[in-house]
């Protein structure tokens, strides 16, 4: 059985084979135009960037290398005794582009376990924190700590070779996946249940596995399952988007994988990206205190154009590049479906109602390109019906997931001596004379 390192060996000499290749005989070949709505319009639909574990199609949703979210459902690994995908297989597969065995996956499972301890002074750090500021400030802080032990930072104050960029970088990327579970929870542990223990980690445990056990929901299994494949769906998203677009811009500057993580945590943490699930839960409420129970479609219809009127947006509906309802949220509600008391869950119904009624009304309004549920319209409400409600919390969550994507791509970018990024930028007077004289 081959280990992740020893499969990524064999994996990186034919992508830079490929890249090689790209380079040499397509470095002028032309695919595509920047137009004038692309620069001042945040760059969308610019294909300018490489990004080796997902694409996303407008349409179909996200492919991790080839393979869909069922064909991933299908065939990565899940815990023993569970059968959701883990972090862990996903995390493999977006590293090799392979499916590893449920061996690959327990041995990955194993050395995050190893790992997972935090220093003593990132505790104290994070215990020193005020209750009161955001949980995510609280991880982005935490993970920009971690890199006192950075392999990458150190190696390079000693002069390594190019070549040994990619292993020191990998070896930063697990440790930190490994010890944000424990980053993680300690914050949750810090902000809202002060009193409570912290359990050790157990190195018999997978990655998602311990955080429930963390967080002081190790005994609800269904919730455990759900954060898996939470974690796991998030984990990658293309590299456009606005977190894993920021951890590859600072890592081309050579920062070390924490300090470029702790960066795209703060893009994260913005309402129109991953601060959305937070957003949608509080709207949800909202709408349930002001219309009471056994609301209509009626009464969702009017709460929807209320929201629009006043000049907000609908929070987890629209995507920047997905055009059909996120395939993420399908399997969500998938797994809602399948179990009886989410089913029954009344957060769970309103979701449901609320999704049979806004891409009406969106396309009504006529805006947004895309009227349709993107992840966030159920990911926190399924928080929410297991007990887990400290809705600031939730981004947290997805911020120990989308590690998982971004961490990937700095080892590629190593891997394959990806240069500095470095768009130029024009000013409105600049581009009027550049229309004027191509
Ligand atoms: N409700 C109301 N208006 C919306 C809207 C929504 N859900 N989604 C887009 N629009 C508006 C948008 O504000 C823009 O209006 P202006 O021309 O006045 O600026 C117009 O429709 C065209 O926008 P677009 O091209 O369709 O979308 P963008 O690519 O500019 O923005 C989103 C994409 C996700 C930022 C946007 O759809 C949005 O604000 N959605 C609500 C917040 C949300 O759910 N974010 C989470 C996205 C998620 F997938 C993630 O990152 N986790």
């Amino acid at each position: 059985t081959k280990s992740l390192r020893e499969t990524l060996q064999d994996v990186i000499p034919a992508k830079q084979e490929q890249l090689k290749k790209l380079k040499a005989e397509h470095g002028q070949t032309v695919v595509g135009d920047v137009k004038v709505e692309n620069i001042i319009g945040g760059m969308r639909g610019l294909k300018a960037m490489l990004w080796e574990a997902s694409v996303l199609d407008p349409l179909e949703g996200i492919r991790f290398h080839r393979l869909s979210i069922p064909d991933c459902q299908k065939v990565l690994p899940s815990a023993p005794g569970g059968t959701e995908i883990i972090p862990e297989s996903m995390l493999w597969l977006l590293l090799t582009g392979q499916v590893p065995t449920p061996e690959q996956t327990r041995q990955l499972s194993q050395e995050l376990a190893e790992k997972g301890e935090l220093p003593v002074f990132v505790e104290k750090l994070i215990d020193s924190l005020p209750k009161t500021l955001h949980p995510m400030t609280q991880l982005g802080m935490g993970v920009a700590a971690l890199n006192h032990d950075s392999s990458f930072q150190a190696a390079y104050e000693k002069g390594m070779k190019k070549q040994e960029y990619w292993t020191h970088t990998l070896e930063d990327c697990i440790h930190l996946i490994a010890r944000l579970p424990a980053l993680a929870s300690r914050i949750y542990r810090n902000v809202y249940k002060p009193d409570a223990q912290l359990a050790p980690i157990d190195k018999n445990l997978d990655l998602v596995g311990n955080y429930a056990n963390l967080l002081g929901y190790g005994d609800n299994h269904s919730l455990t399952e759900y954060l898996r494949l939470y974690i796991a769906l998030h984990g990658d998203h293309e590299g456009g988007n606005a977190s894993a677009h920021t951890a590859h811009l600072v890592g081309s500057t050579l920062s070390d994988p924490y300090l470029s993580y702790s960066a795209a945590l703060f893009a994260l943490a913005g309402p129109l990206h991953g601060l959305a699930n937070q957003e949608v839960l509080r709207w949800q409420l909202a709408m349930q205190t002001e219309i009471g129970d056994n609301i209509t479609h009626e009464n969702i219809k009017d709460y929807l154009w209320k929201t629009l009127k006043s000049g907000q947006v609908v929070p987890g509906y629209g995507h920047g590049v997905l055009r059909n309802p996120d395939p993420r949220f399908i399997a969500l509600q998938e797994f809602c479906q399948s179990r009886p008391e989410l089913r029954e869950s009344p957060i769970i119904k309103l979701v449901n109602k609320t999704f049979e009624v806004a891409p009406g009304v969106l396309k009504e309004h006529g805006k947004t390109k895309n009227p349709y549920p993107n992840v966030d319209a159920t990911s926190g409400c399924v928080l929410y019906h297991y007990g887990l409600t400290e809705f600031k919390y939730y981004t947290v969550i997805f911020g120990v997931s989308r590690a998982l994507g971004a961490l990937t791509q700095l080892v590629w970018a190593r891997a394959l001596g990806l240069p500095l990024e470095r768009p130029k930028s024009l000013s409105m007077d600049a581009l009027e004379k550049l229309i004027k004289n191509p």
